[in-house]
């Protein structure tokens, strides 16, 4: 057997992952966010036959989902919801007349895993500063390593090309704060910008967040938290149905196009 040697694991690591990066610097769908609304929809878009990679800041997917309700790892979804965990094969446990609940971390892992086996690209640490837009449509996200970011050094960043891009990038509506700052795209909101979050009203936001999932100026669509943020919807707190059905609904839409 070869023996261990460091600059082999090295090279592979390199070329490994060079590999992967430049096949997806061009793909049907990037998504921006990789909390529950983006990696579902992450999920139905690979098993739908498109090349979809979705970039997330941290060093770990699931964004809000790992932490529940304050920290404590247990997130509630209702009937419409459960009917999605039920799909991936998330155990849920009834509390009351439609209210479930469901270990979030089993959650998160699950979906995950589910939608890279599925064929969806994971690019981790990696924050989404800009997009590329030609004659009026988004074409093209700008991104950079989070560490970067954080640091502010002063370094380009890289981009990648996509026909469609899902903003879920959760509260931030962060790539739609970008377009809104640098580029003259009207959203199809009620004044053409971004509304902006209302505080808390979970049955009201849990239908909202599916009704505003949509495509909100050429070629990106707005899923999740994100979703409610842009169209002016409540924020629901840890009630996760809604991100579930609107990572799917996001998916949908462009399996239908
Ligand atoms: O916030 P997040 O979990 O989005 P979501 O799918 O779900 C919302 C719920 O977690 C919760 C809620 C429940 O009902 O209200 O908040 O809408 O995940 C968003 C992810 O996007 C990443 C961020 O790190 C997080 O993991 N993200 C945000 N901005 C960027 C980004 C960016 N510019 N580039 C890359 N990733």
């Amino acid at each position: 057997m070869q023996a261990l040697n460091e600059i082999i694991i090295t090279k592979a690591i390199v070329e490994r992952f060079a590999e992967k990066f430049i096949e997806y610097t061009e793909m049907d769908v990037a998504i921006v966010g990789g909390g529950p609304s983006g990696l579902v929809a992450a999920y139905f878009l690979a098993m739908g036959g498109k090349k979809v990679a979705l970039f997330e800041r941290k060093l770990s997917i699931g964004g809000g989902m790992w932490g529940g309700g304050m920290m404590m790892n247990e997130i509630v979804v209702q009937e419409a919801g459960k009917k999605i965990l039920d799909a991936f094969g998330v155990r849920t446990r009834e509390y009351q007349q439609n209210y479930f609940t469901a270990d979030a971390i089993e959650c998160v892992s699950t979906i995950c895993s589910m939608a890279v086996k599925a064929g969806a690209k994971v690019f981790n640490c990696m924050t989404v500063e800009d997009v590329i837009i030609r004659d009026g449509r988004v074409t093209g996200l700008v991104i950079t390593w989070s560490p970067l970011e954080m640091t502010g050094l002063h370094v380009d960043p890289l981009s990648v090309g996509a026909t469609h891009i899902i903003d879920a990038t959760g509260h931030d509506t962060e790539v739609l704060k970008v377009i809104e700052r640098k580029a003259d795209v009207v959203l199809v909101t009620e004044r053409g910008k971004l509304m902006g979050e209302r505080s808390m009203w979970a049955e009201k936001a849990e239908k909202l967040t599916i009704e505003n999932t949509r495509e909100i100026c050429p070629g990106v669509i707005v899923a999740g938290m994100a979703a409610n943020a842009a169209f002016g919807g409540p924020r629901m707190g840890p009630i996760f149905g809604g991100m579930l059905l609107s990572g799917k609904k996001a998916a949908e839409i462009i399996l239908s196009l």
